[in-house]
């Protein structure tokens, strides 16, 4: 019987889907996939209609999109709590909701400017919009920066997918001129990520 497969590329969500994936010891088949090259898009159009990865396709071929969906049904599939089922459950989706429409919005365009832009054109970056976003990006990192004055991890007591979630960007942030060493919460809890299976290294032995 096959196994289901995670299709992946070394960017920001596919990284963490791979990550996460591995720390919950999936089985599954890693597929590396470019799906907005020219010769990949249409046929990724089938499995993700964004042609965007990561994208879970189980054995009978159905599809799941998004890092979140994938995650959620992974942790439930490993019997984990990494994706709190419990009263704590609404804590990790605030994080969630938090990250998706408010740090990595102002975080990823510094990602894309500055990491993966340059690998493909010479437009140079609009200060305007470098500024306007790094302030938000400060602002937010403040706001985590202080949450975790008093927390070893984001929710209760223990690791969460909140936690991998929030840190998304960290390990890109300096390559991308992310100011993180004025956060110093914000470092402490990435170097306590850094000591998890797979999240420095994601890829190895794929
Ligand atoms: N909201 C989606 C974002 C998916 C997405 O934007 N993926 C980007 C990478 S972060 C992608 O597929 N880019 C093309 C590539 O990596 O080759 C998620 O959380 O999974």
């Amino acid at each position: 019987m096959t196994r289901a497969t995670l299709y992946y590329s070394p960017n920001l969500n596919p990284r963490l889907c791979v990550a996460v994936a591995r720390y919950l010891q999936a089985d599954l088949d890693y597929v590396k996939a470019s799906p907005f090259h020219p010769r990949q898009q249409e046929a990724f159009r089938r499995l993700n209609p964004m042609t965007r990865v990561p994208v879970l396709q189980e054995a009978d071929g159905t599809t799941l999109w998004e890092t979140d969906a994938i995650i959620c049904r992974l942790s439930r599939r490993a019997g984990s709590d990494l994706w709190r089922q419990d009263e704590e459950q609404p804590e990790m989706i605030r994080w969630l909701s938090w990250t998706a429409y408010h740090l990595m919005p102002a975080g990823d365009v510094h990602y894309f400017e500055r990491i993966v832009r340059p690998t493909f054109s010479d437009i140079p970056e609009l200060p305007q919009v470098m500024d306007m976003t790094l302030q938000r990006f400060i602002e937010y990192a403040g706001v985590l920066d202080d949450w975790l004055k008093t927390r070893e991890w984001l929710v209760g007591t223990r690791l969460s997918y909140a936690d991998f979630r929030v840190a998304t960007l960290m390990p890109f942030a300096r390559q991308a001129l992310l100011p993180i060493d004025d956060f110093p919460q914000v470092l402490r809890h990435a170097a306590q990520l850094d000591a998890v299976p797979f999240w420095r290294d994601p890829f190895a032995g794929l």
